[in-house]
This record gives structure tokens, sequence and C-alpha cells, in this order.
């Protein structure tokens, strides 16, 4: 069996809880400036989570909620100027630093440099966004903790397709099997498995009654030696909060047993 090598990780609900505060928040404010009366509430946004990408999420939303408008011009560029408009509200929402990263994910990165580990992003959000929540709540420098930062329309298929971490896999030149994923959702969790991944969950209000079948551990999040993690699923060694040794062990079961958290 060959050693741990890299960490690769998601970022929306799993490096921090990005969604309700600030892509919910983002998304109402640019259909305001647009004079649209679209206004998405905590609940709505939870149910169009399943449709991963903005865009495709706007998309998504017309079709089903608001089917009679009819944006002015041609509807893919329309889409694609309201998203603009979002990620800007975004990334200034962002620098605002009203999403904090979550617990133990600042003391895992730094401890899996210090490791010698190698890091990288797989991510269905748009780069700009990546890069405000990094420079704002990790650090001004981590864009280069990581060596590919993969983000957005960067392949063609977003998560639940494996594209994204295949194309993480490919530009590091890496065997999946020396490689741990970190997810958030039953549709990263798809993304990362498709691609021979093991994975690790850490669920949130969002995610926390989807299905994680597969899943190598599934816990409330990362921890802090005084902040345990809860199990919900798996065998985390002994280990009340995640660190280096636990990724190691985790990394060597590669074929997880079938965890059913549902
Ligand atoms: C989560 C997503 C993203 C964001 C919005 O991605 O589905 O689409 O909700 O980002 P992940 P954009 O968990 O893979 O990071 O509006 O920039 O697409
Ligand atoms: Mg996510």
């Amino acid at each position: 069996m060959s050693k741990l090598q890299a960490l690769i990780f998601d970022v929306d609900g799993t490096l921090a809880d990005t969604e309700r505060d600030g892509h919910r928040v983002a998304f109402n404010r640019a259909f305001a400036d647009a004079g649209l009366d679209w206004d998405w509430s905590i609940a709505r946004y939870g149910e169009l989570l399943s449709v991963t990408g903005g865009k495709e999420r706007l998309q998504h939303y017309l079709t089903m909620d608001d089917p009679d408008f009819e944006p002015p011009g041609d509807r893919r560029e329309w889409i694609a100027a309201l998203h603009k408009a979002k990620t800007a509200h975004y990334t200034r929402l962002i620098q605002e630093n009203v999403v904090p990263l979550r617990p133990g994910v600042k003391r895992l990165l730094q401890d899996a440099r210090d490791a010698g580990l190698r890091l990288a992003i797989a991510t269905t959000t748009t780069p700009a966004n990546v890069t405000a929540l990094l420079q704002t709540a990790l650090a001004p420098d981590s864009l280069d903790w990581f060596e590919v930062i993969a983000a957005g329309d960067i392949v063609p298929a977003k998560k639940p397709a494996p594209d994204i971490y295949d194309y993480v896999l490919q530009t590091m030149q890496l065997d999946s099997q020396v490689c741990l994923a970190f997810e958030d959702s039953h549709a990263g969790l798809q993304s990362a498995r498709q691609a021979a991944l093991s994975t690790v969950i850490t669920v949130n209000d969002y995610t926390q009654a989807q299905d994680f079948t597969g899943a190598s551990l599934v816990i409330d999040h990362l921890g802090e030696p005084a902040l345990p993690f809860k199990v919900l699923a798996g065998e985390s060694n002994g280990t009340t909060f995640f660190d280096i040794p636990l990724a190691q062990f985790l990394q060597t079961l590669q074929h997880p047993p079938e965890l059913s958290t549902t």
C-alpha cells in the first residue's frame, strides 16, 4: 500500500458554511439589483442546492419557479450576466469576513503542509469565490498552499460528475489511491467516489440528512483538540479531532465498508 500523498478539498460547505449566508444572500442581492422579485429563502435554497453550480441553479429556478418569465435577449447571456453580478456580491461579502472557516480546517491544512502532504481544491464554485474565501478566511498567501485550485467551468460537467477530481488527479499526476478527499454533500461524494477517491464527509445543516453511503468517515466537523467531532458513520481510529494519522488510517482502508447514514 502506497503512502498518503495528497489531500483534496471541496470548498462550499466543507471549508466554510458559505451557502446560507454567502451564496444565497449574494443571489438575492443580484436579483434585487436586477429588479427581479425573486427571493430565495433558507429552506428553498436548500432544495435548489441539489443543482450544483450557480448558473445551472439559476437556469433550474427559472424553469421550475418562474416559467412564464422571459429574460430579455439571449437566455444564456442573461443568466451569465446575472451570475456575474452575484459573484461580485459574493466576493464582497466574503471579504467582509461574514463566513469563517469550519472548525479544524485551518489546523488540518497547516498540519498537512508541515507533514509534506500535497494540497488541492476541487470545487464547483467560481474561481474568484475561492480566492476571496482563502485570502480572507485562511491566510493572505494561502492560494500558494494549494498545488491545484480546480474550480467552476474548468471542466464541462460539474459535480456529481467526477470530472473536477479527475482534473486534479491528472494535473498533479497522482493516483487516487494515495489521496483523500473532503466533501460535505451527496453530490460531492458521488463526484469523488467516481474518481475512485476515499472520501471524508463533514456534514452541515443543509446536507446532514443526505445519503453518504460509500464515504470512509462521516463526522459533524473536523474538530479541534478542545472541540471533539461527532462520528456519524465509520471508524475514527480512537481520535476525537481530524489529524494526519487519521487521514493516513483512512487512506489505508481504501475500500471502505459501505457505510449508510440514512
Ligand atoms: C457548491 C455549489 C456552488 C455554489 C455557487 O460547490 O454548488 O455552485 O453554490 O457557486 P462546491 P457559483 O461544494 O463544489 O464548492 O455561483 O460560483 O457557481
Ligand atoms: Mg460542497
